[in-house]
């Protein structure tokens, strides 16, 4: 079921092509100020993003607003103010996703030890994955002591000073002698961003070159180390996606239920919720307060992990949060960290919802705290239940639950896109490097990233999308980008009919969408894996940069997505941003770096691309140009090879 076009909704049209969004927002005629309504009233600034200039606030003696023909107080240049300032946001993006892979590190070892109620090893055989790729000794050893090895491991690579994140490994030889070579492979990911905050003081680096390399270094510290480590770690303590069936947008709230909305991006509390969300004595205490049962529902990254897993229901992406609010129907909605707009503090006072904070490191002006530490999991999501349960019998005014809802089909994990291609007994990559050499599908796009209220949510994602799987090329998804193109029915089977013939043949012959979700941002890690198995499957070069690949952002608004698009390129990955420029556009001299720079170093680069169909177009003649080196250019008859002729392939 998909019943999400919105045509008739003018003047939202332009504001949100998400009818359930638009139907909040017509609803409210203003009443309620939004960040679709913030973003009408204030005009982003100009130096500020990078468009006419750049304003370096490093020290007191500025903030200096600086142009090409300009100098800062310290003689500070364009290009380097220009570099110092996305180096910092990259700091932030890669801290952002590795200190959240550092709490799941150390949730790992309190669970080896039995000091996390409520979580547990459940997938064992990804902790002995795992543990080997930190080159930890698995055989003839207890499942707990692994554990806790690799716990204290994988800590150890936030901390560590000297020589080579162990994950970077997973990456194919040729990619790792390319980072060796320019030098750029982390040391340790706590490292790297520190030393970005050293290297950006006033007076420090002021080669932009140079400033980026180590941009770059603490990018792949995050992709390869923080963002990895929390994929693998919460794929262990609960279990590994698999395929699986859900519903998506604000018509999964029910009117009838207690409405609980988990939002932010960590999966631990999120998890031990939705468990008890189906306790029956916390069921019949929902009954006996009027409600015919308990709603668990999600919105962002925190979202995407419990769907991944659990199948609960995204009901929208980040620019969905405050129409969420705005239904009336939400009992509470707990948040944890990362993409929580502060709004909510203050919208929430409007209504009947309570909003509770649980993360020491994000507490928010007009919410209730309740802090998860580790130890207090089930008691705490008792509590938080019931207090949701207590307050279904606040609702006050009008419910407003748009009738909006889609299927779709989530839970494209790595491994289980190899098991799905080859079998439980045979997993392998083969069948896709196959359609790939014989043309049935042209590439592979990673579609991912924010929706931006400067620019009509969902729209951008979607056009991407629709135009690529129409050309045969398979789309892979994640963040908030995953859930835009679910709400429009995108990521079910059933979309087959925009694909391309042979997309189509491939996806029905295996009986997936063309668009795999594969999960929270995070987890842009696991296409990471994916790449790096393409290659190791051979037939399609050596390296990543030999791939038919590229990475689109089409509305970007975090510090995160210039971390992920900075590894991504510097993985070798032609990526494109869209939506709002990155923060580099009036400095030649840091584009060329990013692009021209880039391309000669790491075989791939960033670059900003304002008109949507442009950049398909440079996507796609970026991904022809890698077919023509790999010389699969020509529509070849499909033929069946052998294990000799599939060898051959490999010196292509
Ligand atoms: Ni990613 Fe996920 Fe969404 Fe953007 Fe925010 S929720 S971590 S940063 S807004 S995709």
């Amino acid at each position: 079921m998909n019943n999400n076009d919105n045509n008739d909704y003018s003047p939202y049209k332009d504001i949100t092509v998400d009818r359930a969004v638009a139907e909040i927002l017509r609803e409210s005629q203003g009443r309620l100020s939004t960040a679709f309504d913030r973003a009408l009233a204030m005009k982003c600034c100009p130096i500020g993003s990078g468009i006419s200039g750049i304003c370096c606030k490093n020290c007191s003696m500025g903030p200096c607003r600086v142009r090409e023909d300009t100098v800062g107080l310290c003689g500070a240049t364009l290009g380097t103010i220009t570099a110092r300032n996305l180096a910092r946001q990259i700091a932030a993006g890669a801290a952002a996703h590795s200190d959240h892979g550092r709490d799941l590190a150390h949730l790992l070892g309190l669970a080896a030890e039995g000091k996390a109620p409520g979580i547990e090893i459940k997938d064992e055989l990804k902790l002995m994955k795992f543990a080997r790729n930190l080159g930890i000794e698995i055989k003839d050893r207890d499942v707990k002591e692994i554990a806790l090895e690799a716990s204290e491991k994988a800590l150890s690579l936030f901390g560590q000073q000297h020589g080579e994140i162990d994950l970077i490994k997973i990456a194919p030889p040729a990619r790792q002698e390319i980072w060796r070579k320019n030098n750029v492979i982390p040391r340790g990911v706590d490292r790297e961003i520190v030393e970005i905050m050293h290297r950006t003081h006033a007076g420090v680096d002021q080669e932009p070159e140079n400033i980026l390399s180590q941009a770059v270094r603490c990018a792949l510290a995050d992709g390869w180390g923080g963002s990895m480590i929390a994929t693998e770690i919460t794929d262990i303590l609960f279990n590994t996606p698999e395929a699986l069936r859900a519903k998506t947008n604000l018509g999964m709230l029910r009117e009838d239920e207690v409405n609980i909305v988990i939002h932010g991006h960590e999966p631990t509390l999120s998890e031990i919720i939705v468990e008890y969300s189906s306790d029956n004595e916390l069921v019949e205490y929902a009954k006996s307060k009027g409600a015919k049962g308990i709603n668990i529902v999600g919105i962002c990254c925190t979202a995407n992990e419990i769907l991944m897993r659990q199948g609960i229901a995204p009901i929208g992406n980040f620019l969905s949060q405050e129409a969420a609010i705005m239904t009336g129907a939400i009992e509470l909605m707990v948040v944890d960290i990362q993409c929580i707009m502060q709004a909510l503090g203050r919208l929430t006072q409007n209504y009947h919802t309570k909003l509770v904070t649980t993360s020491p490191k994000c507490k928010i002006p007009g919410a209730i705290h309740m802090e998860f530490r580790d130890v207090n999991g089930p008691e705490l999501a008792k509590e938080i239940i019931k207090m949701a349960i207590d307050n279904f019998s606040e609702r006050k005014g009008e419910i407003h639950i748009p009738d909006v809802s889609s299927d779709l089909v989530a839970g494209f994990s790595h491994e289980y896109i190899r098991y799905m291609l080859g079998g439980r007994f045979r997993e392998s990559l083969r069948p896709l490097n196959d359609a790939i050499i014989d043309g049935r599908i042209q590439g592979v796009v990673g579609v991912v990233g924010c929706n931006n209220a400067r620019h009509c949510q969902d729209k951008y994602h979607n056009f991407v999308a629709r135009e690529l799987i129409k050309r045969d090329y398979l789309v892979v998804q994640t963040g908030c980008s995953a859930i835009s193109t679910a709400k429009y029915g995108l990521m079910v089977p059933e979309a087959l009919e925009y694909a391309g013939e042979g997309l189509r043949s491939i996806c029905e012959t295996v009986g997936i969408p063309p668009i795999l979700h594969m999960g929270s941002c995070v987890d842009n890690s696991r296409i990471l894996t994916v790449l790096s198995d393409v290659v190791e499957e051979g037939g399609l070069g050596d390296d990543i940069s030999d791939l038919p690949v590229a990475g689109i952002a089409p509305e970007w608004m975090s510090e995160k997505a210039l971390s992920i698009g900075t590894y991504v390129a510097a993985s070798g990955v032609y990526t494109a941003f869209s939506g709002e420029p990155i923060p580099v556009e009036s400095s030649p001299e840091v584009k060329k770096i990013m692009t021209e720079g880039w391309q000669k170093k790491y075989g791939g680069q960033l670059e900003y691309i304002m008109d949507i169909e442009e950049l398909l177009n440079k996507v796609i003649n970026v991904i022809q140009e890698k077919r023509k080196a790999l010389k699969i250019d020509m529509k070849k008859e499909r033929v069946l090879l052998d294990m000799e002729a599939r060898r051959a392939l490999k010196d292509v």
